[in-house]
C-alpha cells in the first residue's frame, strides 16, 4: 500500500492520516466546500474536493470518490466511520474499480448488514442469540404465535436497521398487532426494506461490545471488551473498558463467542461483536459493526495496539502477527465524546466559530479531534467534536483522571455538553459501575435540573 485516500472527515480521517504518516503510506484527503480549512484537509499529503457540503453529494459521492483516488493514483480507501463505512455497494465499486477498501469483502458487509441474516449464521455457528422469529417475521399471525412461544415483552426490529432505528417493544398482543404495521412502515421508508423480526425483550440490559482482528488467512484475535451502556437515545456518550459487568471467565467466553462469529462469516479486518448481557449475566449476539468505531481508542489504551495500522496491514494481506495469548490488558481506559450540543435545549447541535481553545493534557490523556482555535464547525455534520480518552491503573485512577481532563477542558464560541458528561462522571451509581441503558435518562435527566 502507497498512497490511501481517507473517504472521511473530522477527527477519525485525522486519526487514520497520523496511522499512514507513522507507516510511511502518502494521504489523499477529500472534503466537501464547507471543509476547505477543516483539519484533515489540512493534514493530508494531497487533497480533492469532491463536492458541496451536503454529504449526499460529497462525503457520500461514490463518483466523485473513486475519481479522486483515480486522480491522485492512491491504491486504497479507507472509509473510517459512517458514511461509506458499512456500505456493501461502495465497497463493491472500490474491488471493481481496483482500489482497495480498508475493511471486509462487501459480501460480509451485506451479510451483516442483514440483521436477521446476521443472527440466524450466529445461532447456528453455536453464537448465543436472543430467543426469538427464525429469521424474519412472515406475517402477522406469525409474530403473534412467536410472541406467545417466547412470552411478552417482545422488540421489533427492522432487518436493515441497527443502531437503534427501526424498533419497538410490545408488552402485550395488542401492541403488538400496533407496533407490527409501525416498524414495517418505518422500515420501509428509512431502508427501503421491510423485513422485521422478533425476540424477547431484555429488560435492563448492559451493552458488551468484543472487538476483534482477522486477516486473510483465517487468524482472528479478540481485544477484549468496551462497555457502551452509557448511551442516549442510542447514541454512546461514555465508553470504558474492561466492562464492569462482566469478569474474567465472562471476558474469555465473549471473546470465544466473538472469535466463533468471524470465523462463520469469513470477516476480515477489524470488527466488532455486539452484545446485550443481562441481569443474570447471559450474553446474546445483537449485531456485527464492520467498521473501525468512535470509541476504538479505549482498547488500544487498553491492550496498546494500534486498531487502525492493524486494519491497514490487514487490507495490505499481512498475517496477523499478534497471538491471543500475547494480549494483555491492562488497566483501564475511558473515553467521553464532546458534542458542540446544548443539553438544557433537547441536546440541540450548536455550530460555530471555537474562539478559545484548550485541551487537556498530561499523563494517561489522550485527545482525539479536529478541532482548533478559530476553526468553524459547520452545520452539516454530526457534532461530535472530540474525544476525550484516559487510561489509568484501575478504574478509579481513569475516573481520576477523567475529571481532571474535563475540568482543563475549555471550548469557547459554541456550546458543549463537558458539564453534562461531568455530572455522569462524578455520578454515584456511575462510579459504582452500577447502571444499564435507562441510565442517562432516568438517573442523570429526571433528577438534576
Ligand atoms: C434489544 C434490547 C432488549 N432486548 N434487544 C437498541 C439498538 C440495537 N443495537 C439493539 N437495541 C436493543 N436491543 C432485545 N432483545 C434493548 C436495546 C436497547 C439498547 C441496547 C444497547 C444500548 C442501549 C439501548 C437502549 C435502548 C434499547
Amino acid at each position: 500500500m502507497n498512497k490511501i485516500l481517507i473517504a472521511n472527515r473530522g477527527e477519525i480521517a485525522v486519526r487514520i492520516i497520523r496511522a499512514c504518516k507513522e507507516m510511511n503510506i502518502k494521504t489523499v484527503a477529500v472534503y466537501s466546500e464547507i471543509d476547505k480549512d477543516a483539519m484533515h484537509t489540512r493534514l493530508a499529503d494531497e487533497t480533492v474536493c469532491i463536492g458541496p457540503a451536503n454529504s449526499g453529494k460529497s462525503y457520500l459521492n461514490f463518483k466523485n470518490i473513486i475519481e479522486a483516488a483515480n486522480i491522485t493514483g492512491a491504491d486504497s480507501i479507507h472509509p473510517g466511520f459512517g458514511f461509506l463505512s458499512e456500505n456493501s455497494q461502495f465497497a463493491k465499486i472500490c474491488e471493481e474499480s481496483n482500489i482497495k477498501f480498508i475493511g471486509p469483502s462487501y459480501k460480509v458487509i451485506e451479510l451483516m448488514g442483514n440483521k436477521s441474516n446476521a443472527k440466524e449464521l450466529m445461532k447456528s455457528a453455536g453464537v448465543p442469540v436472543v430467543p426469538g422469529s427464525d429469521g424474519s417475521v412472515r406475517g402477522i399471525k406469525d409474530a403473534i404465535y412467536i410472541a406467545k412461544k417466547i412470552g411478552y415483552p417482545v422488540i421489533l426490529k427492522a432487518a436493515a436497521g441497527g443502531g437503534g432505528k427501526g424498533i419497538r417493544v410490545a408488552n402485550n398482543q395488542e401492541e403488538l398487532e400496533s407496533n407490527y404495521n409501525l416498524v414495517k412502515q418505518e422500515a420501509k421508508l428509512s431502508f427501503n426494506d421491510d423485513e422485521i423480526y422478533i425476540e424477547k425483550f431484555i429488560k435492563n440490559p448492559r451493552h458488551v461490545e468484543i472487538q476483534v482482528l482477522a486477516d486473510e488467512y483465517g487468524n482472528v484475535v479478540h481485544l477484549g471488551e468496551r462497555d457502551c451502556t452509557v448511551q442516549r437515545k442510542h447514541q454512546k456518550v461514555i465508553e470504558e473498558t474492561p466492562s464492569t459487568a462482566i469478569d474474567e471467565k465472562l471476558r474469555n467466553k465473549m471473546g470465544e463467542a466473538a472469535i466463533k462469529a468471524v470465523k462463520a462469516s469469513g470477516y476480515t479486518s477489524c470488527g466488532t461483536v455486539e452484545f446485550l448481557v443481562d441481569s443474570d449475566k447471559n450474553f446474546y449476539f445483537m449485531e456485527m459493526n464492520t467498521r473501525i468505531q468512535v470509541e476504538h481508542p479505549i482498547t488500544e489504551e487498553r491492550t496498546g495496539i494500534d486498531i487502525v495500522k492493524e486494519q491497514i496491514k490487514i487490507a495490505a494481506g499481512e498475517k496477523l502477527k499478534l497471538k491471543q495469548k500475547d494480549i494483555e490488558f491492562r488497566g483501564c481506559s475511558i473515553e467521553c465524546r464532546i458534542n458542540a450540543e446544548n443539553p438544557s435545549k433537547y441536546f440541540m447541535p450548536c455550530p460555530g466559530t471555537i474562539t478559545g481553545l484548550n485541551l487537556p493534557g498530561g499523563n494517561g490523556i489522550r485527545i482525539d479531534t479536529a478541532i482548533y482555535e478559530g476553526y468553524a464547525i459547520p452545520p452539516t455534520y454530526d457534532s461530535m467534536i472530540a474525544k476525550i480518552i484516559v487510561h489509568g491503573a484501575n478504574r478509579n485512577e481513569a475516573i481520576s483522571k477523567m475529571k481532571r481532563a474535563l475540568e482543563e477542558t475549555v471550548i469557547e464560541g459554541v456550546d458543549t455538553n463537558i458539564d453534562f458528561l461531568f455530572q455522569i462522571i462524578k455520578n454515584h451509581n456511575f462510579i459504582r459501575g452500577d447502571f444499564d441503558t435507562s441510565f442517562i435518562e432516568n438517573e442523570i435527566l429526571k433528577k438534576e435540573v
